[in-house]
């Protein structure tokens, strides 16, 4: 199938080349997962992706959660995950100003020369996406921002208004491809939708096959609910990386999902 019968109106919306490229990558997969590799061993994440990366179309990362990192050994994972195919996206969550948020794309774990994605709050003003931005364009390399216009946890402050005017300034700034919204409520996700419209993302952390509650707060939500409220991609750790076989729950996620996009576009 051809990524824009698949994608439908998102495929000529959403323009950017980053947009396109992972519109891409889950076509020929299949698959809508992101998989959050939480994992906290080296040779943890090598096995995971391993096991996943053809059931997946992008990688999240938490590089600051690793026990034994080392720049080699990431830099070779990185490797890994390109030629699997993977979108690497550091789920960093900077939140500072945007000079502040240059320098933290460089620094020990160099976020700026791997990470293809970042996510980003917008609680200081709309400069942390330029400086995000100017991060990448000081190695040469360009990526995306995803800024958080809700969250999965419970009790979180991103209010309705936060979130209208996180939306408004990010669908405005070609630096961001999209926002983060809440899987496990899909009717809070059809709100964030319709605000945004066709012409960005929408990825979706709290999705697990088993709805309910989880561990500290978290909320999940169905995978496929999520995508047809209009989430572009699901973004799931646990369920995957707690699975007895990650690889089969991998894809499970990946079959639900695109079962989801086409039925959305159907
Ligand atoms: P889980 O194991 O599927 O619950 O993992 C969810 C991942 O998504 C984990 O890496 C979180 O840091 C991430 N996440 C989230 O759960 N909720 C949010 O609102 C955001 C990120 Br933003």
């Amino acid at each position: 199938m051809e990524p824009s019968a698949a994608w439908g109106v998102r495929w000529s919306a959403a323009t950017s080349p980053m947009a396109k490229r992972y519109m891409e990558v889950a076509n020929i997969k299949q698959s809508l997962v992101c998989l959050a590799a939480d994992r906290n061993t080296m040779a943890g994440l090598f096995e995971l992706m391993e096991a996943v990366g053809p059931h997946v179309a992008a990688l999240k990362t938490h590089v600051d959660l690793v026990d034994d990192w080392s720049p080699e050994a990431w830099g070779a994972f990185c490797k890994a995950a390109n030629e699997a195919d993977l979108l690497i996206f550091e789920d960093r969550k900077f939140a500072d100003i945007g000079k502040i948020s240059r320098s933290q794309m460089a620094g020990i774990y160099d976020i700026r020369s791997w990470s293809d994605l970042v996510t980003a709050h917008l609680i200081s003003g709309p400069d942390i996406v330029d400086g995000l931005q100017a991060g990448w364009n000081d190695v040469g390399r360009t990526g995306g921002v995803l800024l958080l216009a809700q969250m999965s946890s419970r009790g979180n402050l991103l209010h309705p208004d936060y979130t209208r005017e996180v939306v408004e300034k990010g669908t405005a700034h070609d630096g961001v491809f999209g926002f983060i919204g809440n899987g496990s409520r899909p009717a809070e996700l059809a709100t964030l939708r319709s605000a945004v419209g066709e012409g960005k993302m929408i990825w979706t952390p709290g999705v697990n096959l088993a709805v309910g509650d989880g561990e500290m707060g978290q909320r999940y939500g169905d995978p496929t609910e999520a995508v047809l409220a209009g989430s572009d991609c699901i973004i799931v750790g646990s369920g995957i990386h707690k699975a007895d076989d990650p690889a089969a729950a991998a894809a499970a996620y990946a079959e639900a999902s695109w079962k989801g996009l086409l039925q959305r576009n159907g």
